[in-house]
């Protein structure tokens, strides 16, 4: 059966979109030219060329070098008003957005212009819109803990505009633990924590078992390897901690969309959801990546409707506000 219109028709919840990953090449060229940035490349086609990667560190790479063009609040507002206008098209009525500050700051653009920009997209989008949607502030777990920490001091004046916290970019040899401090403060301060744990990283059933257990994460992101631990898995369900998947992301990071394991996970009454990561890179947003998966494993529309209802239960919001949705 073509679900494609079921699928397009259904009011949706995203809980995993990096906003700079929604930077599309046309928009890069558009605040290259205004910025006065020169890009090392002619045009479009041949940037699209160029976004030639097969594992996280040559997507981070590609990632971390498109942001250059980011420097003024309006760039963070266009940014974030482009993405929210996608969402909304694709009936996406809420959304959880993370930031990379760091990526940002460490280039000398300042946390307030990042935020700023962002935050006035945010409002914008709901008012003409009505698309909701919440920031998480993501650490960048290839810096140091304490580079973590001054951006975690950093956002104290914004907490009222955040509402939890994450950690992103490359995970080899940097476990959850690296950041424990941190994290504990975060959650002091009144942030929900959330930890990526990337598909097929080295040791990523003790990143997960160490993001649930010693960091007491409130959500993970991806978490597909949780399936190869039964112990873990059953954990992860009692707390009722949302996996946030990303199909089209997962086929150029590792090669595969892991479709057959969320299946799994949804047959296992976990809180599976569906997302899209890094859209203006891995080409797909929410319709796109939920048409994939269900050609892929040949969803029926009571999954599809739980992998919705799992987003909307997942999502940080207040008991009555999800109810309204759900
Ligand atoms: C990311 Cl695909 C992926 N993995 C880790 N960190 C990221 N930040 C943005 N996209
Ligand atoms: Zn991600």
């Amino acid at each position: 059966e073509n679900l494609q219109d079921f699928i397009e028709g259904m009011p949706k919840c995203e809980l995993h979109v990096h906003v700079e990953g929604t930077l599309e090449p046309e928009m890069k060229f558009e605040l290259a030219k205004r910025n006065n940035i020169e890009l090392p490349y002619a045009n479009i086609e041949a940037l699209k060329n160029a976004y030639d990667f097969d594992d996280l560190p040559s997507f981070l790479a590609i990632y971390y070098e498109g942001m250059n063009v980011l420097l003024t609040e309006q760039d963070f507002f266009d940014l974030t008003y482009a993405y929210l206008v996608k969402a909304h098209s694709q009936n996406v009525l809420y959304t959880e957005m993370f930031f990379d500050p760091q990526a940002h700051t460490a280039r000398g653009v300042g946390f307030d212009t990042v935020i700023r920009g962002i935050r006035r997209a945010q409002i914008a989008a709901e008012t003409s819109l009505g698309i909701r949607s919440q920031l998480i502030m993501c650490f960048l777990r290839d810096w140091s803990a304490e580079f973590a920490m001054t951006t975690l001091l950093q956002s104290l004046p914004y907490k009222e505009w955040i509402i939890g916290v994450g950690l992103d970019s490359d995970e080899r040899n940097n476990p959850p633990m690296k950041f424990n401090k941190v994290f504990q403060r975060a959650r002091e301060e009144g942030y929900l924590l959330t930890v990526h744990c990337d598909v097929n990283q080295q040791g990523s059933i003790q990143h997960i078992w160490q993001a649930v257990n010693d960091i007491g994460a409130d959500r993970l992101d991806h978490g597909v390897n949780a399936i190869e631990d039964k112990a873990l898995c059953e954990e992860i369900k009692k707390r009722s901690l949302a996996l946030t998947m990303c199909p089209i992301s997962n086929a150029y990071v590792v090669g595969g969309t892991k479709a057959d394991v969320l299946d799994q996970m949804l047959d296992l009454g976990m809180r599976v959801t569906v997302n899209s990561d890094d859209p203006a890179y891995f080409p797909g947003y929410m319709n796109e990546n939920l048409i994939r998966l269900q050609e892929e494993v040949n969803l029926g529309k009571d999954k599809l409707v739980q992998l919705t209802r799992n987003a909307f239960e997942g999502a940080w919001l207040p008991r009555a506000t999800k109810d309204r949705y759900l």
